[in-house]
């Protein structure tokens, strides 16, 4: 297994050892339970990409059918195979995206562990995106020539349904946007990780929707194999996750400017208030100031989470930090409360007309909750 140096073992290719690092592509095989399709891969590999110096890497999710074990026998003296291991996660995405953040090769391949993919259309995927002729280059099954195998008519038709409903979100036409069988470089990857999302299985998917210019996709077909070994994990968490990507990515792209969404948000909270106030008034019998307190901690909160998911969804925070900063937004807003009424009374002092002192004041409470909380609840990290 690659430790960064040479290692003098007889099955060693000599390329392999020059430099620690060398490689020029990286093959980035995510497992789960795949213990007897490695050994297949891994031969199938060497044998596509002979004049190629390229590295194996394994992201495994802590298999428990030995999977890793079955790698680290691959790997035994050769610098070239490497297995991540991750404890207590999951996802297809992510582990793909560790994988290739794993490693120096400036072009990075994903090719299934469990010999779907045909691999000897690896060199052709590689040589577009070295070259410069494509930011990403993809196995299609869809493409001309390309084929899904023997796949049932259920699952054709869902798979087809499925990459209908990407050409919503997608910049530019691909025909198998949903691949799991690609290559790219590994800077462009670099470059769109902030706004990856790294949920569910479709890694190639959240790569094309998230970059800001439309990538420069090439398509080779192939036809995509019957899984000989080992099971599916394939099922409708899958589904639920690509549904909760296309909503996401619509959300991106349709959105409005963050004061507009911020504007929208704290309308919203109003009527949530005016319901809170009602509610309680009307049916717990409270009296207006208990009932009006706790409307505006409930608005409060309401606002909080909805920016949080929606205006400053690309600063979004999660556990403790989500503590943290509802206690600020609570704080902030309490200020801006102070405002708003601060200058309705100077204005009302001066010009006695209520309702441009009661609109000035809001606008200037809410002007100051949006930059507040911009630069101190969702400040840029
Ligand atoms: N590391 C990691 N790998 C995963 C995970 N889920 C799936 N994989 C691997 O990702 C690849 C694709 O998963 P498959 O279950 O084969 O999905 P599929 O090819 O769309 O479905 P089938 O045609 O039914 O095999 C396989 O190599 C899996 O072992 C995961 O959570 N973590
Ligand atoms: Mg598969």
């Amino acid at each position: 297994m690659s430790i960064g140096v040479a290692v003098p073992a007889k099955n060693v290719r000599p390329i392999m050892v020059a430099k620690a690092g060398g490689f020029d592509l990286a093959v980035i095989v995510p497992t789960f339970n795949e213990a007897d399709n490695v050994a297949k891969i891994v031969a199938g590999l060497d044998a596509a990409l002979a004049g190629i110096r390229y590295e194996i890497l394994f992201v495994d999710d802590w298999s428990q059918d030995g999977t890793a074990e079955r790698i680290a026998a691959l790997a035994s003296g050769r610098a070239d195979i490497r297995v991540v291991r991750r404890f207590g996660r999951r996802g297809l995405s992510s582990a793909v995206i560790e994988g290739m953040m794993a490693t120096m090769a400036p072009v990075v391949a994903v090719i299934d562990g469990d010999g779907q993919h045909d691999e000897r259309l690896l060199p052709r995927l590689f040589a577009l995106v070295n070259g410069g002729a494509a930011d990403v280059a993809i196995g299609s099954r869809y493409c001309e020539n390309g084929s899904t195998g023997d796949w049932d008519s259920f699952r054709l038709k869902c798979s087809r349904a499925a990459t209908k409903l990407s050409q919503l979100v997608l910049q530019a036409p691909v025909t198998d946007p949903m691949s799991g069988f690609f290559a790219v470089r590994r800077t462009k990857v670099e470059a769109l990780l902030p706004r990856l999302s790294g949920r569910g299985f479709k890694i190639l998917f959240d790569l094309l929707t998230s970059s800001p210019q439309p990538l420069r996709v090439v398509e080779l077909p192939f036809r995509f194999r019957t899984r000989v070994a080992g099971d599916s994990k394939l099922g409708a968490g899958v589904a639920i996750d690509y549904a909760v990507t296309i909503a996401d990515r619509l959300i991106r792209r349709f959105a409005p400017p963050r004061p507009v969404m911020f504007a929208a948000v704290g309308t919203l909270g109003l009527g949530v208030h005016v319901a809170v106030l009602r509610g309680m008034m009307a049916f717990d019998g409270a009296s207006f100031a208990r009932a009006q307190i706790m409307a505006v901690l409930v608005a409060i909160a309401f606002n909080f989470l909805f920016n949080n998911s929606l205006t400053f969804r690309d600063r979004r925070l999660t556990g403790l930090r989500m503590v943290a900063g509802l206690a600020s937004f609570y704080l902030l807003c309490g200020i801006g409360a102070l405002a708003n009424v601060g200058t309705g009374v100077v204005l009302f002092s001066e010009h006695h007309r209520w309702w441009v002192s009661g609109v000035a004041g809001a606008v200037i409470g809410s002007v100051w909750n949006f930059g507040a909380s911009a630069l101190v609840t969702w400040r840029k990290r």
